[in-house]
Protein backbone atom coordinates (compact mmCIF):
# COMPACT_ATOMS: atom_id res chain seq x y z
CA UNK A 1 0.00 0.00 0.00
CA UNK A 2 1.63 3.31 -1.11
CA UNK A 3 1.89 5.60 1.67
CA UNK A 4 0.28 8.95 1.48
CA UNK A 5 3.16 11.71 1.42
CA UNK A 6 1.22 15.28 2.52
CA UNK A 7 2.79 18.37 2.13
CA UNK A 8 2.99 21.68 3.67
CA UNK A 9 3.14 24.90 2.61
CA UNK A 10 6.89 25.96 2.95
CA UNK A 11 7.77 29.10 2.72
CA UNK A 12 11.78 30.37 2.70
CA UNK A 13 11.83 34.27 3.69
CA UNK A 14 14.82 35.89 2.48
CA UNK A 15 16.45 38.05 4.68
CA UNK A 16 18.54 39.71 2.72
CA UNK A 17 16.14 41.61 0.77
CA UNK A 18 18.58 42.55 -2.01
CA UNK A 19 16.83 44.73 -4.14
CA UNK A 20 15.61 43.68 -7.30
CA UNK A 21 14.76 40.62 -5.96
CA UNK A 22 11.26 39.20 -5.42
CA UNK A 23 11.17 38.08 -1.57
CA UNK A 24 7.94 36.31 -2.31
CA UNK A 25 10.02 34.34 -5.51
CA UNK A 26 10.74 30.62 -4.22
CA UNK A 27 14.15 31.34 -4.03
CA UNK A 28 16.81 28.61 -3.07
CA UNK A 29 17.13 28.97 0.89
CA UNK A 30 20.24 30.87 1.84
CA UNK A 31 22.74 28.67 3.84
CA UNK A 32 23.94 30.65 6.62
CA UNK A 33 27.27 30.47 7.34
CA UNK A 34 28.16 27.43 10.33
CA UNK A 35 29.67 29.83 13.03
CA UNK A 36 33.41 29.09 13.76
CA UNK A 37 33.62 26.88 16.39
CA UNK A 38 35.95 28.90 18.65
CA UNK A 39 37.89 27.29 21.29
CA UNK A 40 36.36 28.01 24.65
CA UNK A 41 38.89 31.15 26.50
CA UNK A 42 38.98 29.07 29.81
CA UNK A 43 42.28 27.04 28.91
CA UNK A 44 44.21 29.97 26.73
CA UNK A 45 43.40 32.04 29.00
CA UNK A 46 44.82 30.19 32.07
CA UNK A 47 47.87 29.19 29.55
CA UNK A 48 48.68 33.09 29.12
CA UNK A 49 48.30 33.55 32.85
CA UNK A 50 50.38 30.54 33.54
CA UNK A 51 53.14 31.95 31.17
CA UNK A 52 52.41 35.69 32.14
CA UNK A 53 53.16 34.40 35.97
CA UNK A 54 56.36 32.47 34.82
CA UNK A 55 58.16 35.08 33.13
CA UNK A 56 57.37 37.51 36.04
CA UNK A 57 58.70 35.06 38.33
CA UNK A 58 61.90 34.12 36.30
CA UNK A 59 62.51 38.35 35.95
CA UNK A 60 62.11 38.44 39.60
CA UNK A 61 64.44 35.47 39.94
CA UNK A 62 67.13 37.42 38.08
CA UNK A 63 66.88 40.18 39.68
CA UNK A 64 67.00 39.01 42.89
CA UNK A 65 70.16 36.47 41.94
CA UNK A 66 71.75 39.57 40.07
CA UNK A 67 70.96 41.16 43.21
CA UNK A 68 72.50 38.50 45.86
CA UNK A 69 75.41 37.72 43.45
CA UNK A 70 76.57 41.30 43.72
CA UNK A 71 76.56 41.73 47.17
CA UNK A 72 78.20 37.82 47.29
CA UNK A 73 81.15 39.86 45.24
CA UNK A 74 81.51 42.57 47.15
CA UNK A 75 81.17 40.39 50.59
CA UNK A 76 83.93 38.41 48.89
CA UNK A 77 86.08 41.56 47.97
CA UNK A 78 85.61 42.79 51.36
CA UNK A 79 86.57 39.15 52.63
CA UNK A 80 89.93 38.85 50.74
CA UNK A 81 91.10 42.57 51.54
CA UNK A 82 90.62 41.38 55.02
CA UNK A 83 92.42 37.83 54.69
CA UNK A 84 95.41 38.37 56.56
CA UNK A 85 94.96 41.85 58.00
CA UNK A 86 96.11 40.41 61.24
CA UNK A 87 99.06 42.98 61.27
CA UNK A 88 99.36 44.93 63.85
CA UNK A 89 99.89 48.61 62.31
CA UNK A 90 98.77 50.21 59.39
CA UNK A 91 100.34 53.37 57.61
CA UNK A 92 97.66 55.43 56.30
CA UNK A 93 97.54 58.75 53.46
CA UNK A 94 94.51 60.34 53.23
CA UNK A 95 93.39 59.81 49.60
CA UNK A 96 90.66 62.77 48.18
CA UNK A 97 90.46 60.64 45.21
CA UNK A 98 88.46 57.88 47.19
CA UNK A 99 84.61 57.66 46.74
CA UNK A 100 82.09 57.14 48.84
CA UNK A 101 82.83 56.79 52.72
CA UNK A 102 86.83 55.65 52.46
CA UNK A 103 89.36 58.39 52.99
CA UNK A 104 92.43 56.49 54.06
CA UNK A 105 94.64 54.18 51.95
CA UNK A 106 96.90 51.92 53.66
CA UNK A 107 99.49 49.49 53.53
CA UNK A 108 100.74 47.45 56.51
CA UNK A 109 103.25 48.63 58.82
CA UNK A 110 106.75 48.28 56.41
CA UNK A 111 105.04 47.79 53.75
CA UNK A 112 105.83 50.09 50.48
CA UNK A 113 103.10 51.81 48.84
CA UNK A 114 102.96 52.49 45.32
CA UNK A 115 99.85 53.36 43.12
CA UNK A 116 97.04 51.40 44.59
CA UNK A 117 99.66 48.32 46.00
CA UNK A 118 101.63 47.50 48.84
CA UNK A 119 105.17 45.66 48.39
CA UNK A 120 107.12 43.65 50.87
CA UNK A 121 110.37 41.84 50.65
CA UNK A 122 110.90 39.03 52.93
CA UNK A 123 113.88 38.03 54.72
CA UNK A 124 114.42 35.12 54.01
CA UNK A 125 115.12 32.73 50.61
CA UNK A 126 113.04 30.37 49.57
CA UNK A 127 111.90 28.20 46.08
CA UNK A 128 109.21 30.03 44.03
CA UNK A 129 106.23 27.84 45.47
CA UNK A 130 107.13 28.47 48.89
CA UNK A 131 107.57 32.24 48.58
CA UNK A 132 104.49 32.61 47.07
CA UNK A 133 102.99 30.99 50.06
CA UNK A 134 104.65 33.66 52.26
CA UNK A 135 103.43 36.22 50.82
CA UNK A 136 99.64 34.10 50.58
CA UNK A 137 100.31 34.02 54.60
CA UNK A 138 100.43 37.63 54.52
CA UNK A 139 97.31 38.31 52.54
CA UNK A 140 99.58 38.98 49.18
CA UNK A 141 100.87 37.06 46.44
CA UNK A 142 104.22 37.40 44.50
CA UNK A 143 104.38 40.86 42.02
CA UNK A 144 102.88 41.06 39.25
CA UNK A 145 103.96 43.79 37.19
CA UNK A 146 101.83 46.13 35.57
CA UNK A 147 103.69 48.86 34.29
CA UNK A 148 107.60 50.08 33.88
CA UNK A 149 106.33 52.68 36.23
CA UNK A 150 106.08 50.11 39.04
CA UNK A 151 108.81 47.36 38.08
CA UNK A 152 111.06 50.98 38.37
CA UNK A 153 109.64 51.82 41.77
CA UNK A 154 110.29 48.06 43.33
CA UNK A 155 114.01 47.63 41.34
CA UNK A 156 114.67 50.96 43.26
CA UNK A 157 114.34 49.15 46.79
CA UNK A 158 116.15 45.95 45.56
CA UNK A 159 119.38 44.69 46.22
CA UNK A 160 121.47 44.28 43.06
CA UNK A 161 123.03 41.75 44.28
CA UNK A 162 120.07 39.71 44.71
CA UNK A 163 117.63 37.93 42.58
CA UNK A 164 113.62 37.95 43.46
CA UNK A 165 111.01 35.87 42.28
CA UNK A 166 107.55 37.64 40.78
CA UNK A 167 104.67 36.07 40.20
CA UNK A 168 104.89 35.00 36.73
CA UNK A 169 105.36 31.17 35.83
CA UNK A 170 104.94 28.93 33.30
CA UNK A 171 103.39 25.75 34.14
CA UNK A 172 104.56 24.11 30.82
CA UNK A 173 104.89 25.02 26.97
CA UNK A 174 105.66 28.52 27.69
CA UNK A 175 102.61 29.40 28.66
CA UNK A 176 103.52 32.44 31.50
CA UNK A 177 101.07 33.07 33.92
CA UNK A 178 100.59 35.51 36.55
CA UNK A 179 99.81 34.13 40.27
CA UNK A 180 96.59 36.73 40.49
CA UNK A 181 95.10 35.44 36.83
CA UNK A 182 96.24 38.93 35.10
CA UNK A 183 96.71 38.38 31.71
CA UNK A 184 99.92 38.00 30.64
CA UNK A 185 100.78 40.72 28.27
CA UNK A 186 103.46 39.98 25.61
CA UNK A 187 104.03 43.92 25.09
CA UNK A 188 104.24 44.86 28.32
CA UNK A 189 107.02 42.63 29.83
CA UNK A 190 110.64 43.22 30.55
CA UNK A 191 112.63 40.29 29.62
CA UNK A 192 116.51 40.76 29.49
CA UNK A 193 117.92 40.80 25.90
CA UNK A 194 118.14 36.29 25.32
CA UNK A 195 115.46 35.86 28.01
CA UNK A 196 113.35 33.43 28.34
CA UNK A 197 115.74 30.67 27.22
CA UNK A 198 115.47 27.54 28.38
CA UNK A 199 111.73 25.81 29.18
CA UNK A 200 113.36 23.78 32.30
CA UNK A 201 114.05 27.34 33.98
CA UNK A 202 109.49 27.89 34.60
CA UNK A 203 109.63 30.44 37.33
CA UNK A 204 110.92 34.10 37.04
CA UNK A 205 113.25 36.37 38.83
CA UNK A 206 113.97 39.67 38.46
CA UNK A 207 117.21 40.40 38.30
CA UNK A 208 120.71 43.16 37.94
CA UNK A 209 123.34 40.86 35.96
CA UNK A 210 125.01 43.67 34.21
CA UNK A 211 124.05 47.15 33.84
CA UNK A 212 119.74 46.62 34.03
CA UNK A 213 117.39 45.42 35.66
CA UNK A 214 114.89 43.15 34.01
CA UNK A 215 113.33 39.06 34.38
CA UNK A 216 115.07 36.18 34.14
CA UNK A 217 113.34 32.49 33.39
CA UNK A 218 115.19 30.46 36.20
CA UNK A 219 114.88 27.29 37.69
CA UNK A 220 111.98 27.14 40.41
CA UNK A 221 113.70 25.00 42.73
CA UNK A 222 116.67 27.60 43.42
CA UNK A 223 115.96 29.47 46.32
CA UNK A 224 115.48 33.13 45.55
CA UNK A 225 114.51 36.32 47.39
CA UNK A 226 111.14 37.44 46.51
CA UNK A 227 108.51 40.38 45.92
CA UNK A 228 105.14 40.14 47.70
CA UNK A 229 102.18 42.27 46.54
CA UNK A 230 98.90 43.25 48.30
CA UNK A 231 96.15 45.70 46.98
CA UNK A 232 96.01 49.00 49.68
CA UNK A 233 93.50 48.34 52.27
CA UNK A 234 90.84 51.14 51.85
CA UNK A 235 89.47 52.74 55.63
O1 LIG B 1 123.16 34.08 30.82
C1 LIG B 1 121.85 34.01 31.20
C2 LIG B 1 121.60 32.76 32.02
O2 LIG B 1 122.34 32.85 33.22
C3 LIG B 1 122.19 31.75 34.13
O3 LIG B 1 122.62 30.54 33.55
C4 LIG B 1 124.01 30.45 33.43
C5 LIG B 1 120.73 31.65 34.51
N1 LIG B 1 120.57 30.54 35.42
C6 LIG B 1 119.90 30.66 36.58
O4 LIG B 1 119.37 31.68 36.95
C7 LIG B 1 119.89 29.43 37.40
C8 LIG B 1 119.88 31.48 33.29
O5 LIG B 1 118.52 31.44 33.61
C9 LIG B 1 120.12 32.65 32.36
O6 LIG B 1 119.35 32.52 31.21
CA1 LIG C 1 116.94 31.99 31.75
Amino acid sequence: MASEIMYAEVKFKNESNSPGTDSNSAAAPEVKPTPHLSKPAGPTLLFTSLMALFLLLAISFLVAFIFYFQKYSQLLEENNALRGLNYTELSCTKDHSLKKDKFWSCCPKDWKPFSSHCYFIPTASANWSESEEKCFSMGAHLMVVHSKEEQDFITKILNVHDAYFIGLSDPGHRQWRWVDQTPYNGIATFWHPGEPNNDKEQCVIVNHPRSSWGWNDSPCSVKQKSVCQRKKIYV
